[in-house]
């Protein structure tokens, strides 16, 4: 058999747990045991656990595919190698804070609910991307979505984590144990706030006493996340293998060494002491999530779609570009900053630091990538800012160009006439509206009247269709570098 990071006497530079594995217990689940997960959470865990004698372990479930790396972490033991790449310095860590995991394709829908509904369990958590809420563009659950009419229909089978997780605690409140505190690790604005607003819906809709039960019991801190964490690539696997002396590690993540975690601290039934390796617990997270989702979300979108446009692969090629760049700082500093509550924070400084961290050459953040699912991260990371500008009489021309980047991307063809694999839950309905318009400026219209995506007191502010209306005829006219180098000279 190969030898796992499990089994392999690894180099010296790779730093080990040295807790005592044994002592953990599962008494934080977390759903989505995807990249950013394991370079976020579950290494402040790992990180406690080699500082101070602790007994909090995770139990990671997938519910959407990822029984394949379920069944690889099994195999290592539940280990796993992290390494943080800045632009001169490399650390290889490998994280020991998971001790389970389940997965429904694997261990069956009843494994998944009775470990949620175990007393012992103290916290549910989740990255399970912007979609995974079910929310609709008012942030209540989405009735007609697919996995929601399903899990409606038989509450005790569920698919979405919403109805795993409000079967755990009608099972939790049947039994009169504790319930578990939901955290939400997603880029949503207030996301604990719209977490609780869907299970409650969703509870309502089965049970007015449970959703009660829910309303008085159940905490649903918001947080704020941050550490950039591009999807593994094969030549990241090589790396990693290099690091590891030959030995692959196919649970393995590259990240950034940067790491921000903003929690509130409203948790029914305890929490690890993260603030002891640099979370920060607080009050209120709102200021925190704003300040980031709108300067670094917010830009790292603009990035994304006029960057691919423009026919740069990753965030750090295009900001290599000083015009991109200028355009980046300006979205942030002059469209974003004013929009913000945060207080006794340096938000220039705290501009610079970003586009600083968007250079790291040894990252391979693809635009691609953070293009996804636009019509679930637009309205959080500019629509809101435009309906400040709008209120105000300011211009918003970086937030316009981006907002019709992403509408030039979503007719899934690039500059060049090559096909762009546009990934969205809506991309069908998009690329349905972009093809009976062509590249032509009517599509903005049609566009906007996706009520899902734009609020319809938006779509019919003349102001605000003119600046995308205008925006959209310079990326036809000029190119998204053309239309960037343009703005930039402003
Ligand atoms: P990923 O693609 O590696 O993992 C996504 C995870 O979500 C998988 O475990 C998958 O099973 C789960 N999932 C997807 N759709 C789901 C659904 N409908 N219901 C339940 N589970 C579902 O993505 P990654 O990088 O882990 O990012 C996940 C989320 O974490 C992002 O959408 C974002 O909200 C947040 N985040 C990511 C950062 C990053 O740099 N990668 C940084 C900050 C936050
Ligand atoms: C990115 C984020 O993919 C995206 O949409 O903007 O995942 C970003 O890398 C993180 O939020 C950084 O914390």
């Amino acid at each position: 058999m190969q030898a796992t990071i499990a089994t392999a006497n690894l180099p010296e530079q790779v730093k080990r747990p040295s807790y005592d594995r044994h002592q953990l217990k599962p008494k934080w689940v977390h759903l989505g045991f995807g990249a950013f997960h394991r370079a976020h959470q579950a290494l402040f865990m790992n990180d406690l656990a080699q500082d101070e004698a602790t007994d909090w372990g995770i139990c990671e479930i997938n519910l959407m595919g990822g029984e394949t790396q379920i069944e690889m972490l099994r195999q290592q033991e539940h280990l796993y190698t992290v390494i943080e790449k800045g632009a001169t310095q490399t650390a290889v860590k490998v994280s020991g804070s998971i001790c389970q995991s389940l997965h429904p394709q694997l261990d069956g829908i009843d494994a998944v609910l009775d470990k949620l509904a175990d007393p012992e369990v103290a916290i549910v958590s989740m990255t399970i991307t912007e979609k995974g809420y079910c929310a609709d563009a008012l942030g209540r659950l989405d009735l007609t979505h697919p996995l929601i009419v399903h899990d409606l229909s038989t509450p005790d089978e569920p698919q979405s984590a919403i109805g795993y997780i409000v079967k755990a605690l009608a099972m939790r409140c049947q039994m009169k144990a504790k319930p578990f505190t939901v955290l939400s690790c997603d880029n949503i604005q207030g996301n604990g706030d719209v977490v609780r607003q869907v299970v409650l819906d969703y509870a309502q809709q089965l049970d007015a006493e449970l959703a009660q039960w829910i309303d008085a019991h159940v905490t649903f801190p918001c947080t704020m996340v941050d550490r950039i964490v591009p999807a593994m690539t094969s030549e990241s696997y090589q790396q990693v293998s290099q690091q590891l002396g030959g030995v692959s590690d196919p649970c393995s993540i590259v990240c950034e060494p940067f790491r921000q975690w903003v929690v509130e601290d409203h948790f029914v039934a305890g929490r690890p002491a993260w603030e002891k390796v640099g979370a920060q617990l607080v009050d209120d997270v709102v200021p925190f999530e704003e300040m980031k989702l709108r300067m670094l979300n917010g830009s790292h979108s603009l990035l994304a779609y006029l960057g691919y446009l423009g026919g740069y692969e990753t965030i750090a090629q295009t900001v290599a570009n000083d015009d991109y760049c200028r355009v980046a700082r300006a979205l942030m500093m002059d469209e974003q900053v004013p929009t913000l509550r945060v207080q006794g924070v340096n938000l220039s400084g705290y501009a610079d630091s970003l586009l600083e961290r968007f250079t790291n050459p040894n990252l391979q953040h693809r635009t691609w990538q953070i293009a996804m699912d636009g019509s679930k991260k637009l309205p959080q990371r500019m629509l809101t800012s435009v309906q400040f500008h709008l209120a105000k009489g300011n211009d918003f021309p970086c937030l316009a160009l981006a907002i019709a980047g992403w509408m030039r991307y979503v007719a899934a063809v690039d500059e060049d006439n090559r096909p762009i694999e546009v990934v969205d839950p809506m991309a069908s309905e998009l690329k349905a509206i972009c093809d009976g318009q062509g590249l032509n400026v009517s599509v903005v219209a049609k566009l906007l009247a996706v009520d899902a995506i734009f609020p319809a007191e938006l779509a019919a502010n003349q102001t605000f269709v003119s600046a995308i209306e205008c925006a959209y005829q310079q990326l036809l006219k000029l190119g998204a570098k053309g239309a960037v180098t343009q703005l930039a000279a402003l």
